[in-house]
């Protein structure tokens, strides 16, 4: 029995190559973690090694104390992943106050988990809170028509989740509570880690100027799902303005009628 074997790291892996594919991940673009269930800590524990290393942080997740989680390495290519796991991504244990971390596995020829570590941590521990232990999941990439977009529109939440909703019917079911935006920051610190916590108590999409884009979901199919539902509506956005502009649309009553026949908690403030 290999760790790849396993259903949650046959999936892991499986997501890093879709997003490669999709061409979210140039270079050592992007990274992605998964809050481990317990039954699956058990399944792996075989492979973890003993390491007492801890190191800080960078922000404080209480509620994520002796958690595991799956994570990226800093610097390593989601292209490489697949071929071979176990030198580009790891498994690190919180330690009990949420302070610290340590490797237990993975990044065999050394290296660090991925820069956008606080981040992560702190969308997780939101989430975590928020949806009563269900949101595991914490992806990162970056796709091209979503950040041209962030030259063009507004940085509002509300100008991003109508173009958004707009381009394909079935957005606003996908994303009914709408989707943030975070200025540009400096990636890979506390600070950009605090401000898209702060998105990520509204929705579970945060989009980071001129960069990329966060999302965060249950499992790893809806999660791809997401990001993929909008930057494919991105793509639409930017076609469809190439193209000459909008000459008709779907009318705000459209989205009340959508939100009353799907039975979906959508945004109303978005369409005021
Ligand atoms: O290089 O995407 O945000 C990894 C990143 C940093
Ligand atoms: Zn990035």
């Amino acid at each position: 029995m290999k760790i790849t074997d396993i259903s949650f790291v046959e999936k892991y892996i499986r997501l890093t190559m879709d997003g490669y594919l999709k061409g979210w991940h140039e270079r050592n673009g992007g990274n992605f973690s998964y809050r481990i269930k317990k039954d699956e800590v058990e399944k792996i524990e075989y492979f973890l090694n003993k390491n007492d290393e801890f190191q800080a942080i960078g922000v404080n997740v209480p509620n994520l104390a002796n958690e595991y989680f799956m994570v990226t390495g800093s610097g390593k290519y989601m292209r490489n992943i697949a071929l071979n796991p176990e030198d580009n991504i790891a498994i690190i244990k919180i330690d009990e106050k949420g302070e610290n971390y340590k490797i237990v596995w993975g990044l065999k020829n050394g290296g660090k988990p991925t820069s956008e570590l606080p981040t992560h941590l702190k969308n997780h521990s939101i989430k975590k809170e928020l949806t009563s232990d269900k949101f595991r999941v914490i992806y990162h990439s970056h796709p091209a028509n979503i950040i041209a977009l962030t030259f063009v529109l507004p940085l509002t939440d509300k100008d991003f989740t109508l173009a958004m909703w707009e381009m394909m019917t079935e957005c606003p079911v996908i994303f009914p509570r709408g989707i943030g935006v975070v200025p540009w920051m400096v990636p890979g610190g506390k600070d950009i880690a605090i401000a898209t916590s702060e998105v990520m108590k509204k929705y579970d999409v945060a989009i980071w100027a001129h960069h990329g884009i966060f999302c965060a979901g249950e499992d790893f199919d809806s999660t791809f799902g997401l990001m993929d539902a909008i930057e494919k509506s991105a793509e639409i956005y930017i076609k469809v303005m190439s193209m000459g502009g909008k000459k008709q649309t779907i009318p705000k009553e459209g989205f009340i009628q959508l939100a009353k026949d799907f039975n979906l908690d959508i945004n109303q403030e978005f369409l005021k």
